[in-house]
């Protein structure tokens, strides 16, 4: 658990400098957040620098995840996940909306794994929280002392709000805007966390089911680190939100979006959400039908993060490496970040599935093989995670809940 306090430490100060390197010229509100943009402006923002850190966590307050005796995952920790059965497929998208950093198609192989068949709730996360005392990225404060360490000689001290506990707010604006440029509806809002959503006079009070947002990677590391978990691997979350439909465009198959399959935008983005599928924001999780693994929501509702690095002719790297045609197995993800969308921040971690704010006119990374990624210390609105937990057997003692680990048994 005290590793999880050294990275936020870390990313969070970071994380922060690139932001004030990238756009300290610029007005507070362009502080605003990489959002679902198909080409977004270069840069991003951010929760700030949390220097202070959360508060050790208790221990003994995490579920026994694996039943060390029987090698095999508790019931509990079982409890709402799904067997993802391992296999071969084509990781990549060639569809019209299929963006350079999907591509070439390559040949994956994953191990089987368990996954949790919704994304990670409010009422679970506040679990967690109130177990561990655990405080997320943005519900701290900016050290400016710390950060300006990390900065230029003579940068100047950003606002005191951006400076404060905060995450950025889907804010629509009243007409039509420049699809390229974020800040006309990502606002920077102090006092926004996963407890206040949409601002700090806002709360959780009838979202018990609904996605936990405004969750840096760093705190869903640190979630599933407690439960036992951990984040998937892109290519793991890819395999598994296709649900057996290998190239398939969409999760559930070659059809387009509509408003019965995926909590996404409907009407002209950003400023006109005629929301027929009933939501404007995050929808309550199993709103929409599953795919054919029995996971909800791969595609819209919030996005999810994953383990991997983000770079974006990460695929091309891999093919070279491995050879046409060869089958990469399990891979995790590059060493290092190369984000062209956040050029400045020393790492960038993948998200995948999209959000309630895409749309075919937008974004359309409600397709299992679209790619987006941000800096690890990013709390946004519209951004959140589900976990995975491997298993060892007996030839691979010391392979649990590490990826490529082979199932103990077969459920669900
Ligand atoms: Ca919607
Ligand atoms: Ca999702």
């Amino acid at each position: 658990m005290c590793l999880i306090s050294s990275r936020q430490r870390r990313s969070g100060g970071l994380r922060f400098a690139a932001w004030t390197l990238a756009t300290v010229a610029v007005t507070v509100r362009a502080h605003a957040v990489a959002s679902d943009e198909v080409v977004s402006p270069s840069g991003s923002c951010c929760s700030g620098s949390r220097s202070s850190g959360p508060p050790a966590l208790r221990p003994s307050a995490s579920p026994a995840a694996v039943d060390v005796r029987k090698g095999r995952p508790s019931d509990e920790a079982l409890r709402g996940m799904v067997w993802i059965p391992g296999g071969e497929f084509t990781m990549g998208g060639v569809d019209r909306l299929a963006r350079p950093d999907e591509q070439p198609l390559h040949r994956v192989r994953v191990a089987g794994f368990w996954m949790d068949s919704t994304e990670v709730t409010n009422a679970e996360f506040r679990r967690f929280v109130e177990a561990t005392g655990y405080v997320t990225t943005a519900e701290r404060a900016v050290d400016w002392e710390e950060l300006k360490r990390q900065l230029p000689p003579g940068t100047p001290r950003p606002p005191e709000d951006m400076l404060q506990p905060g995450a950025s707010v889907f804010t629509p604006p009243s007409g039509q805007v420049d699809l390229a440029d974020f800040r006309q509806w990502w606002t920077w809002t102090p006092g926004a966390s996963w407890r206040h959503p949409s601002g700090p006079h806002t709360t959780l009070e009838g979202k018990d089911d609904h996605p936990v947002v405004h969750v840096s990677w760093d705190d869903a590391v640190a979630y599933c680190a407690w439960a036992g978990k951990r984040l998937p691997t892109e290519a793991e979350w890819e395999f598994a939100a296709r649900g057996g439909l290998d190239q398939a465009v969409n999760v559930w198959g070659n059809e387009p979006v509509d408003h019965t399959r995926a909590n996404t935008w409907q009407g002209h983005f950003p400023d006109h959400n005629t929301r027929e599928d009933g939501f404007v924001g995050a929808a309550p999780v199993r709103s929409f039908p599953p795919n054919g693994y029995g996971l909800y929501d791969m595609a819209g509702n919030v996005w999810e993060w994953c383990a991997d690095r983000f770079r974006a002719d990460e695929y091309s790297r891999r093919v070279e490496a491995a050879g046409q045609g060869a089958v990469v197995a399990d891979p995790k993800g590059p060493p290092n970040s190369s984000d062209p969308r956040n050029p400045h921040a020393p790492e960038s971690r993948v998200h995948r599935g999209g959000s309630f704010l895409c749309s075919d006119r937008y974004c359309a990374s409600y397709r299992p093989s679209a790619r987006m990624a941000s800096p690890p210390d990013n709390a946004m609105q519209h951004l959140g995670f589900r976990c995975v937990l491997s298993v060892a057997t007996q030839e691979n003692p010391d392979r649990t809940n590490q990826p490529g680990a082979e199932p103990a048994r077969r459920g669900q």
